[in-house]
């Protein structure tokens, strides 16, 4: 793939990817890139119409499996008609959350078998592979709470009601992911506000992506 760099966030409900992703995303226009942002579920038409499905918690009864294909379904949409042309036009792409997040919601903490998983991920993002992972570390506890101050009252989607245990362990596997892959994973502390996080997320990107920084010759 040509000039265009993909970068992910990662984590747990609350922990400041979505807020991360359009402030990184500024910046990197402000430095000349052109820049596509997007999220998972979701990111392109047909992939939408599978968050809403995934996230009302209508494909639960059908267990974790079909969640994971389905999640998988979206991914492949999303990936085909959104990140690959992007990244072919030599755009920037900043994902708010990618396979990192099946690898833990369904693989570490829903325990979906490793094969099938693997399979998945192999048929949807073998050619879209993260240049950088960014993963915001926050308690649950934190992430919860602002998760829930902002929903004002509003139901919660299908895993921000799970309880915290589930939580602690989708805490501990994105850990687990940023330890088996320090060349592509780096760990943000996403405490303090958004600017002070924004801070720790522009000094990685500039030290693993140095041509972050270039800024836009002019035609
Ligand atoms: N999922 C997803 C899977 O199970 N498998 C998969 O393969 C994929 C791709 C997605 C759900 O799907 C699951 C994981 C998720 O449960 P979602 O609605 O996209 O659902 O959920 P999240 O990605 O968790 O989105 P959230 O919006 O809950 O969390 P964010 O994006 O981490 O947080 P953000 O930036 O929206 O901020 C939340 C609130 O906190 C405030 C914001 O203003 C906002 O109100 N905030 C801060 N407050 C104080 N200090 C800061 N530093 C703050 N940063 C943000």
């Amino acid at each position: 793939m040509s000039g265009g760099r993909f970068i992910t966030l990662e984590g747990g409900e609350g922990s400041g990817k979505s807020t991360q992703a359009r402030r990184l995303a500024d910046l990197l226009r402000e430095s000349g890139h052109d820049v596509v942002l997007t999220r998972e579920p979701g990111g392109s038409p047909g992939a939408e119409l599978a968050r809403a499905a995934l996230l009302s918690g209508a494909i639960r009864p059908y267990g974790v499996e079909a969640e994971a294909v389905m999640f998988a379904a979206a991914r492949l949409d999303h990936v085909e008609h959104t990140i690959r042309p992007a990244l072919m036009a030599g755009k920037w792409v900043i994902c708010d959350r990618f396979t990192d997040s099946t690898r833990v919601y369904q693989g570490a903490v829903g325990q979906v078998p490793d094969a099938l998983l693997r399979g998945l991920e192999h048929a949807t993002a073998a050619h879209a592979r993260p240049d950088l992972t960014l993963i915001l570390d926050l308690s649950p506890d934190i992430g919860l709470a602002r998760a829930s101050a902002r929903a004002q009252g509003a139901q919660a989607d299908r895993f921000e009601g799970e309880g915290l245990a589930f939580h602690r362990a989708v805490r501990a596997a994105f850990l687990e992911i940023a330890q088996a892959d320090p060349a592509r994973c780096v760990v943000v502390d996403a405490q303090g506000n958004a600017e002070t996080v924004a801070q720790r997320i522009r000094s990685a990107v500039l030290s693993r992506l140095p041509e972050a920084r270039r800024a836009r010759v002019p035609a």
